[in-house]
C-alpha cells in the first residue's frame, strides 16, 4: 500500500509547464486550458445483476407520480417515470442513472404511509394491481434497475386478519378460561398479556393487553412463533417469485425491543430464509441506533445496514459540510467504519444514505446556502462505498421538515400543482409550503441546477467502479479543516484502478500539489462556474469542489 505522495517533480511531468503539454505528453483527460471535465463525458459501467454495489433511489409511491388523476401516486406512475430514474441508455444524460429502486411499502394498509400491513401478498388498490407491479419489475430489469421492496415484519396493522382473528377470540373467551393457540393459532402470532406492561396497549372489549411498540395500530408480531416464521417465509417467497431482487427490512432493532442478541438472531434466521429461497437476493436493514450498536447487526450475516452515522442533520456528512467537523473526519470516519463493519461481516456492503422518509430533507440543514452545500453533501453520500441511497426529491433539493408528512411531499416534477405531469397531492396532513429550488423540469433546463450536479455525481460514482467498491485510505497529512484527501483502493485482483478523491468543503479555493501516484484527473464536480484546474503540478479546487484522479499502472 503506497501511502506517500510525491510532488510532481519527476517522471513524465518533469519540466512540463502547462496542462496542455501534460495532456499531449501523457494522454490525460484535462482539457487544453487545464480544466478537469465534469463526469458527463464518462460512461457508467453496466453492473451485473448480482452486483450489490449500486446507486439506489428510495421511492415513496404515494408521493411520486400519479397516473390516474386521484392525486395519489401509484405503480403505473412509477413505471411512467422510469426514463427519468434510468432510461437504460448510458449515452443519454437526461436521466438520474440509478440502478436500483427501493419501493416503500406497497401492500394494503389503512394508513397513507403503509407501514402497517393488512395483507403481505397483495398491492394496495390505491397503488394499482399485482399486474402493475409485475410490469414495473419487468421494465426495471430491462433497464438494469434492480427492485427491492420494504418488508415490515416487526408488526402488522391492527386490521390485519391475523390480529382481528386473535382479538375476536379473546373477546369471546370466558374471563376465567386459559387462552390457547390450540383453539386460535393467531393468538400465538402476537404478544398478548393479562398484565399492563411497558409497550403494551389495551385490547378494547377485553382485559387483555398486546405489545405495540410504535403505536396501538401496529401490534408487534411474536417472532418466536414458528407459525409466524413460516408465514413470513411464504411472504418473501411470494415477492421473490414476483421478481424482486431483495428487501429493505423495517425496524430491525424493534424485533425484540431491548434485546439485541435476540433481534440479531431473528435477523440471521430471516437472512438465511431469504438466501435459501434466492441466493442472490439482497437485504438491507434499518437498524436506527448508534453506530457501535447497529454495526453489531452485521453479525447476523445480513448484506447491508443503513449507515445512520453519516445521515441526517447531525450526521457526519452534514457536520462536515456545515464546517462543524474537520473535512478530514469524512475520510477518517469512512476508514474506521469500514473496518468495524468488516469485523462483524467480511462480505458486508455498506448502505450509505443522506436522508430518508423519517428525516428532515437536507436543503433545510444549511441556512443561507445558495445550493452549494446541498450539492456537495449529495456528492459526499455518493462518494461512499457500498450501495448508496438517494431519497426521491433530494436530487432537486426539495424541502420538507417538521412532521413526517412534510418529509414525504410530492415529487416536484413541474410547476402547475397536483395533476401536472404526474404531480401528486401529498399526504392529507402535510403542511403547504413552497420549495426552495425550482421543479425538476426547470432544473433540467438549467446547467447550474442542483439536479444537474446530482446527475453528474451519480455518473461519477457509476463510471469509476472503485468509488463504490474499494476501501478508504485517508491522507490526514494532506487534509485539514476544509480539505479532505483519500484514496479508494481496489480489492485484490480487481479489474479497475485505485482512485484519489480530493474535496474542498469550504468557501475558500484551495491548491494542492499533484501527486505522482495519481496524475490522471478523471472528473470534477463544481457547485459554481469556476472549474477545477490542473496546472504546473497543482490542482486548483474552487469552493466546494470535488476532483477524482486515477492511479497510473
Ligand atoms: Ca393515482
Ligand atoms: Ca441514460
Ligand atoms: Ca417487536
Amino acid at each position: 500500500m503506497k501511502r506517500a505522495f510525491l510532488k510532481q517533480t519527476a517522471g513524465c511531468l518533469a519540466g512540463i509547464l502547462t496542462a496542455a503539454a501534460v495532456l499531449a505528453g501523457c494522454g490525460r483527460s484535462v482539457r487544453s486550458d487545464g480544466t478537469v471535465p465534469s463526469p458527463t463525458a464518462l460512461t457508467p459501467v453496466q453492473t451485473d445483476a448480482s452486483d450489490d454495489y449500486r446507486t439506489s433511489y428510495e421511492i415513496f409511491v404515494y408521493s411520486f407520480c400519479d397516473s390516474d388523476g386521484d392525486g395519489i401516486g401509484d405503480l403505473p406512475g412509477v413505471l411512467s417515470k422510469l426514463d427519468y430514474i434510468n432510461d437504460g441508455d448510458p449515452a443519454t444524460v437526461n436521466d438520474l442513472d440509478c440502478d436500483q429502486i427501493w419501493l416503500m411499502p406497497v401492500c394494503p394498509s389503512p394508513t397513507y404511509h403503509k407501514y402497517d400491513v393488512t395483507d403481505y401478498c397483495a398491492i394496495d388498490p390505491v397503488y394499482g394491481t399485482m399486474e402493475d407491479f409485475d410490469a414495473l419489475v419487468e421494465a426495471c430489469h430491462a433497464r438494469g434497475i434492480r427492485v427491492i421492496v420494504d418488508l415490515v415484519v416487526n408488526h402488522t396493522s391492527v386490521e390485519h386478519p391475523w390480529f382481528q382473528t386473535a382479538a375476536a377470540y379473546l373477546r369471546e373467551l370466558p374471563p376465567d378460561w386459559e387462552a390457547s393457540e390450540d383453539y386460535c393459532p393467531e393468538f400465538g402470532y402476537y404478544h398478548f398479556s393479562r398484565e399492563a406492561q411497558n409497550g403494551y396497549a389495551p385490547l378494547a372489549g377485553t382485559n387483555w393487553y398486546y405489545e405495540a411498540r410504535f403505536w396501538e395500530g401496529m401490534p408487534d408480531l411474536n417472532l418466536d412463533s414458528n407459525a409466524v416464521r413460516s408465514e413470513l417465509a411464504e411472504v418473501t417467497e411470494f415477492w421473490l417469485r414476483h421478481g424482486v431482487d431483495g428487501f429493505r427490512l423495517d425496524a430491525v432493532t424493534s424485533y425484540y425491543t431491548g434485546d439485541r442478541n435476540a433481534s440479531v438472531a431473528f435477523l440471521s434466521w430471516l437472512t438465511s430464509a431469504v438466501k435459501t429461497q434466492s441466493p442472490e437476493a439482497t437485504l438491507v436493514g434499518e437498524a436506527w441506533a448508534a453506530q457501535d450498536e447497529y454495526a453489531r447487526y452485521y453479525e447476523s450475516g445480513i448484506d447491508s445496514l443503513f449507515d445512520f452515522a453519516f445521515a441526517g442533520q447531525d450526521g457526519i456528512i452534514a457536520s462536515v459540510v456545515k464546517g462543524n467537523r474537520p473535512a478530514a473526519d469524512f475520510a477518517a470516519m469512512m476508514e474506521s467504519e469500514e473496518q468495524l463493519y468488516a469485523s462483524y461481516n467480511p462480505s458486508y456492503v455498506n448502505a450509505p444514505f443522506y436522508t430518508n422518509h423519517d428525516m428532515a430533507r437536507s436543503t433545510g440543514y444549511y441556512a443561507y446556502d445558495d445550493g452549494s452545500r446541498t450539492k456537495l453533501a449529495g456528492a459526499l453520500n455518493l462518494l461512499m462505498t457500498g450501495n448508496a441511497f438517494i431519497y426521491y426529491g433530494e436530487e432537486i433539493g426539495m424541502k420538507g421538515s417538521g412532521k413526517d408528512e412534510n418529509k414525504r411531499a410530492p415529487m416536484f416534477w413541474t410547476d402547475g400543482g397536483a395533476g401536472a405531469d404526474g404531480n401528486c397531492s401529498g399526504p392529507p396532513e402535510m403542511d403547504r409550503f413552497d420549495m426552495k429550488f425550482p421543479s425538476l423540469a426547470a432544473q433540467q433546463e438549467d446547467p447550474a441546477s442542483v439536479w444537474q450536479y446530482y446527475r453528474d455525481a451519480v455518473r461519477m460514482r457509476r463510471s469509476i467502479p472503485v468509488l463504490a467498491r474499494g476501501t478508504t485510505v485517508p491522507h490526514p497529512e494532506l487534509s485539514g479543516d476544509a480539505l479532505c484527501v483519500f484514496e479508494r483502493q481496489a480489492p485484490e485482483g480487481a479489474a479497475y484502478k485505485n482512485a484519489l478523491v480530493v474535496i474542498n468543503t469550504g468557501e475558500e479555493p484551495q491548491d494542492l500539489p499533484l501527486m505522482e501516484t495519481y496524475k490522471e484527473p478523471l472528473c470534477a464536480l463544481v457547485t459554481g462556474e469556476e472549474r477545477v484546474t490542473v496546472q504546473q503540478g497543482t490542482v486548483h479546487l474552487p469552493a466546494f469542489a470535488v476532483a477524482v484522479f486515477s492511479a497510473e499502472e
